[in-house]
Order: C-alpha cells, then structure tokens, then sequence
C-alpha cells in the first residue's frame, strides 16, 4: 500500500457513558505506541493532539436520564468539524474515548462524503448495535446512540442536524451478541446489514466482510471502520467497561483489518471504548494498535508462498 497522511486526533472523552477512564485512551494509544507503528509501515502520521467539546446546552426536550447531554452536544460538534478538517487532508483515527464520538465522527465523514459526490459506506464492528435514540436508551448512555443518530432516527434534540444521513443499507455490523430489546426491533425493520457472533461461528468473518466491502467498491464509496474494543473477546481485550463474552478473536480481529487494508477503500476510521484504568499492562491499548496498524498495511510477508507442483 502505497503511503498515506495519517491525522491522528485524540477524543479524550467519557461524555457517553457514566464509568470513567476513557478519557485516557488517546494517551494510552501514544504511549504504545501507535504513531510509530504507522510511521513504520511508510505513512506520514500527524498527531493533532486531542479535541475539546465545543460548549454547548443541554436541549429542554431530551429526556432527564440521558447523561451529560450538553458535553455530548458539544463533542458532536467539535469532533465533526475535526473530521471535515481532517477528511481533505488524510486519513484521520480517532482515538477514543468512547464510542460516544462516532456521532461526531461519522457525521463529518457523512458531510464530506456528501462534498464530494462520493456514498459514505460504515462498518461498525462491535458486541452491541449502538442503536438506540435518546427516548429508547434505557441506560441513559448515548455511546450506545451513535448508529441511531447518524442514520436519522428522531429524537436528538439539541444535536447537530444530520444534513446527509448514512442509508441503512450502507451500514454493516460485525460481532453483535448484546443487543436491546428496541433495538433489535427497530434494527430488524430496517435493511442493515447486521451480524451477530452465531452467523460469524457459521459463516466466517470473511465472507459477510468481503460482500460488504465489494458493494462499497462498487458504488465508489468512503468508508468509515468504527472499531470498539468490545468487538473482541474480552480474553484478549479486558479494558473496557461493556465486556461480552464470545467475542471475535485475535484472528478474527486480524483478518477483518488485513480484508479492510487489501480493499483499499477505509477513509476514516475511530478506536474506542479502550478504558485503560481496567487493563492488564497495557496488553489491550496494544491488541488495538496492532489492529490498526494491520488495517494500515502491516503484513507477516508480502505475497504468500509458491505453491508445490
Ligand atoms: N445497549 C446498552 C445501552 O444502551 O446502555 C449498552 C451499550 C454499550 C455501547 C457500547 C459502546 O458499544
Ligand atoms: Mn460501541
Ligand atoms: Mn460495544
Ligand atoms: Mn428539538
């Protein structure tokens, strides 16, 4: 793969849920090392440093349970407009924070796409389908909202206007084993491509994958990879505060990025949900920078051996 600009920024948020220790994330994807990882592979890496939520109000029409809607606002906003900045530029990561800033990443992604005349394609990889809207949330935590606000959904008062909402039939979800009861309803009713670890165990992670990044080739897309940490088993990814068992895999995890890498096509893409107050000497911040630098281009050899004859 040919060098690209990688516009590291860092979100260090926690707006979206009520445990704390995100915030800590982007420090701890530097500190193992993330920039030099990529640098490694050829791509020139800018680190922006870290965004700051821009201020705003809580909205009178959101209901009282949803937790710290006026720094969720202003994370939209701020986040979004690092994205339009980063878009024309590179290839920005967010490193997270929860996953709260996928509603201010993917909806910059979503403008630009529009700017360019290009369909912006989401591939959220994740035990949870992050669904929900602001009436639906049972727990208050809108790091469990982004794919419901970016697709449209009513009910986000307050937040940025989703001027170019993602069509349910450019998203597809991998790893899904923890969903809500509304969700799961108003995800059904929609034409998502939606997996869950039963349909991973029978089919592969390849092949769903494959299909999904062959529509986004297709029809010329940008595509943006949201990567929770939950995704992964929690045997080889503890840092996180919403662990599920029955997980992807380390070679699951891998082959998803080598896939996302060979097709050329990720435009964008977050890392989120790591808490590093929860892990193990730093071993998960570490799974996750060695996802990202294979989504990036890291290979074991070039081409695969000649076959005998
Ligand atoms: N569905 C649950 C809720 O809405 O509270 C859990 C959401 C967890 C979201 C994590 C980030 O993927
Ligand atoms: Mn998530
Ligand atoms: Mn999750
Ligand atoms: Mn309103």
């Amino acid at each position: 793969m040919t060098g690209k600009t990688c516009i590291l920024i860092g979100a260090p948020m926690d707006a979206g849920k009520s445990r704390r220790g995100c915030l800590m994330g982007p420090d701890a994807y530097r500190t193992a090392g993330i920039g030099a990882a990529l640098a490694d592979l050829g791509h020139q890496v800018v680190d922006i440093g870290n965004v700051a939520p821009d201020a705003a109000d809580m909205h009178a029409d959101l209901p009282n349970h949803i937790h710290q809607p006026a720094e969720m606002i202003g994370w939209t906003s701020s986040l979004a407009r690092a994205a339009e900045e980063a878009l024309p530029r590179g290839l920005p990561i967010f490193l997270g924070g929860d996953h709260g800033l996928a509603l201010g990443s993917v909806l910059g992604a979503a403008n630009h796409a529009a700017r360019e005349e290009r369909p912006l394609f989401v591939l959220w990889l994740d035990a949870h389908t992050d669904f929900h809207t602001p009436q639906s949330t049972a727990s208050g935590n809108l790091h469990g909202a982004p794919l419901g606000y970016v697709t449209g959904r009513d009910g986000f008062h307050g937040f940025p206007e989703v001027a170019h909402p993602i069509p349910h039939e450019n998203i597809c979800l991998l790893g899904l084993r923890s969903v809500d009861p509304d969700e799961r309803e108003a995800m059904q009713a929609t034409n998502v491509r939606y997996h869950d670890m039963r349909s991973i165990d029978e089919t592969g992670i390849a092949r769903p994958l494959a299909d999904f990044l062959a529509d986004v080739e297709a029809a010329n897309g940008m595509l943006h990879v949201s990567l929770d940490v939950d995704f992964l088993d929690p045997s080889i990814a503890p840092a996180v505060g919403t662990t599920v068992p029955g997980g992807a895999t380390m070679r699951e995890g891998h082959l998803a990025m080598e896939m996302i890498c060979d097709s050329g096509l990720m435009t964008s893409l977050d890392l989120v949900e790591l808490n590093p107050f929860l892990d193990e000497r730093g071993r998960t911040a570490q799974v996750m920078v060695d996802l990202a630098a294979s989504a990036l281009g890291r290979r074991v050899f070039d081409r695969p051996t000649r076959a005998y004859s």
